[in-house]
């Protein structure tokens, strides 16, 4: 099983779509590992945008992430780093596919209400930045056996 950090940004608070955005990752059938309410540093804002520092839109990205409560989460399952950003859908909304996050629900080319992790080992270093040990639960959710097919052992 994979884990992907899920930043819920500043403009999916304030709009409300908390409880909307998260139950698209439950209902597809990954499992919340950690779960909390924050609002960024800009400290901690740009060691996470540190690759995009120097573009012209790492500014106003940092003021965005850092303008008030976000919600920061890790989900588990199979393949989630790619499943997460399939669901996401492209960077903005206004070219985002319906049926993703940022199709259904965004049309900005700034605030596009979601982050997800881009590889397996951005998730390591994203969960490191943002979680202590300590919050990442090991639990087994009561509907994983209908959700995977464990008969050969492995989930499938
Ligand atoms: P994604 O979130 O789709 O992986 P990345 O990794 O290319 O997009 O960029 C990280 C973040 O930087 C995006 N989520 C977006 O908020 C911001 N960003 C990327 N490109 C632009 C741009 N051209 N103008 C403004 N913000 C941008």
């Amino acid at each position: 099983m994979e884990r992907t950090v899920v930043l819920l940004k500043p403009d999916a608070v304030q709009r409300g779509l908390v409880g909307r955005l998260l139950a698209r990752f439950e209902e597809k059938g990954l499992k919340i590992v950690a779960l909390k309410m924050a609002v960024l540093s800009r400290a901690l804002a740009e060691r996470h945008y540190a690759p995009h520092k120097g573009k012209d839109f790492y500014e106003p990205l940092i003021r965005f992430v850092t303008s008030g409560p976000m919600v920061l989460a890790v989900l588990e399952g199979k393949g989630a780093v790619a499943v997460v950003r399939k669901m996401m859908g492209a960077t903005f909304g206004s070219g985002a596919e319906p049926g993703t996050l940022r199709g259904d629900f965004g049309i900005s080319n700034r605030f596009n209400l979601v982050h997800g992790s881009d590889s397996s080992e951005a998730a390591a270093h994203e969960m490191a930045l943002f979680f202590r040990p300590e919050e990442l639960l090991d639990w087994q959710p009561a509907a994983w056996p209908w959700i995977y097919d464990f008969s050969s052992g492995d989930a499938v």
